[in-house]
């Protein structure tokens, strides 16, 4: 793909787009880069970036810069429909994502992961799996460090291990996963697509490019995923759990399910859907040349990533865990499930379209009060007010406070929150910090006035 002295349009200024600049810059391309915030409210500006003489555009998206491109390299976060694109597009201007043009300078066989939940756990858990077989390893994209950086490092890995999200795969054309990995599809990120058909889809568009030799790992026990595997051209890999500890690999397995249930046995995280992600990991590493004493190790080592279902401390018999990666009502459920004892539910913060109330069985049969933070707060307690009680909470803080007077000794306060962050913070981690922060200070307070009685 030639880059040098062509006009190239890149939107966004997040991580994505500074680091599209970047590479583009480097090989030549006369780079734009727009993004609709004012300048004050861009906190991602790499210095690098005014360095290189690329040019910004701030504030409302301009079309006739997009209409000037010859290229333009859209970041995961902008919507491939809003009106500069489809112009654009009206004109014949090839419209891609970073995804896309990463793939077209990488040589190495790409291992790629995508589903609603359990991706970033999936990603990290088979690159290191592929480590622990001897493999140099890039471990990237949606799991925070964009592919393109990727590109543009001298020193190569053997291979390459990505998350991808479905807005990543929307902007795609040639991209082929010499693995592709898809661990679920449940409703998500409904305020950018029409229906779960269409997010679906979006989804499914990681099988799109790969040849009959490549393989497709599937879990077999998701409807919406095993209809979608009926148009996969690649060898596909199912694997599917049944309760509990049970996970067994059916399908054109490549190994014997005694294998399997003895590699998964080494495993310890909690949950019926870590014993998924872990399955599709080790079918995936097995797929990409991994080999059994590596997954193995990586499946002991493991203990799990911040933010998701995250232990964090336990005060006076109760315990704290942090998930504020659950961004939608699927991983809510799915954290639920995981405890036997009563939780005392922090839920939350920007609605992505969410149905708060396909939740109500869990509550009823796991929660024991809900505490609601955030712009949604209204909307989940007209979802689930009426099952337990509801208590709204002005700041994180204030929510610890509220869950913890809530809690008896062997209850767990669970941040899960099924929402977005941005309506108080920049990204679910931050608001998980801010979590462990409260918790923090709550187990001060009251370590001190304990032992002042002691
Ligand atoms: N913007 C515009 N015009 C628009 C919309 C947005 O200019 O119409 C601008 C915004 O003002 C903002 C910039 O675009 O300044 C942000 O771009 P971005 O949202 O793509 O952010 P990045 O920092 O590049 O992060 C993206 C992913 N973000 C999203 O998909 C929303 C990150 O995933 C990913 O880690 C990163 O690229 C590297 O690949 C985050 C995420 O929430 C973790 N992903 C979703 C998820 O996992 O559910 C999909």
């Amino acid at each position: 793909m030639e880059l040098k002295n062509k006009n190239i349009l890149v939107v966004g200024l997040g991580v994505t787009g500074v680091a599209t600049a970047r590479f583009l810059t480097n090989r030549g391309a006369s780079v734009t880069v727009t993004d609709q915030k004012k300048e004050q409210e861009i906190c991602s500006t790499d210095p690098l970036i005014r360095e290189l003489g690329i040019r910004i555009e701030l504030g409302p998206h301009r079309i006739e810069t997009f209409e000037r491109a010859d290229l333009i390299v859209v970041s995961p976060g902008v919507s491939h429909t809003i009106l500069p694109i489809r112009r654009a597009k009206e004109q014949g201007i090839p419209v891609i994502g970073e995804i896309e043009l990463a793939s077209r300078f990488i040589a190495e066989p790409i291992i790629a992961v995508t589903g609603t939940n359990g991706k970033t756990t999936t990603t990290t858990l088979l690159g290191k799996m592929l480590e622990d077989s001897g493999l140099k390893v890039f471990i990237g994209g949606n799991i925070g460090n964009p592919l393109i950086e990727y590109a543009d490092i001298e020193e190569k890995a053997e291979i390459v291990v990505i998350e991808v999200s479905s807005f990543q795969l929307d902007t795609i054309d040639t991209f082929r996963a010499n693995v592709a990995v898809l661990l679920n599809i449940t409703e998500d990120h409904m305020d950018r697509y029409p229906d779960l058909d269409a997010y679906a889809k979006s989804k499914a568009r990681i099988f799109e490019n790969q040849r009959h030799d490549d393989t497709a790992v599937l879990n077999g026990s998701d409807p919406v995923v095993r209809s979608l595997s009926r148009d996969i051209l690649s060898r596909k890999v199912f694997f599917s759990s049944k309760e509990g500890k049970d996970v067994t690999i059916s399908g054109e397995s490549i190994i014997s399910q005694e294998n399997m249930s003895l590699l998964l046995a080494d495993f310890k995280l909690p949950g019926k859907h870590n014993m998924e992600n872990a399955a599709a990991a080790s079918l995936a590493a097995l797929s990409a040349g991994g080999t059994f004493d590596g997954i193995r190790s990586a499946l002991r080592k493991f203990k799990g990533l911040s933010h998701r279902l995250e232990y964090i401390d336990t005060l006076n018999g109760v315990d704290f865990f942090n998930d504020s990666k659950a961004t939608n009502v699927d991983s809510v459920a799915r954290a639920l499930e995981t405890f036997e004892r009563p939780v005392i539910l922090i839920m939350g913060g920007r609605n992505k379209g969410s149905k708060f109330h396909t939740l109500r069985d869990l509550i009823d049969k796991h929660a024991k009060e809900l505490i609601v933070i955030g712009e949604a707060k209204e909307d989940i307690k007209a979802d689930l007010g009426n099952i337990k009680p509801v208590e709204t909470a002005a700041t994180m803080e204030d929510a610890v406070f509220k869950a913890y007077h809530a809690a008896k000794p062997d209850d767990i306060v669970l941040l899960s929150p099924a929402c977005a962050s941005f309506d108080m913070y920049n990204n679910y981690a931050q608001r998980g910090e801010d979590f462990c922060r409260a918790v923090a200070n709550l187990v001060t307070v009251h370590g001190s006035r304990f032992t002042v009685h002691s």
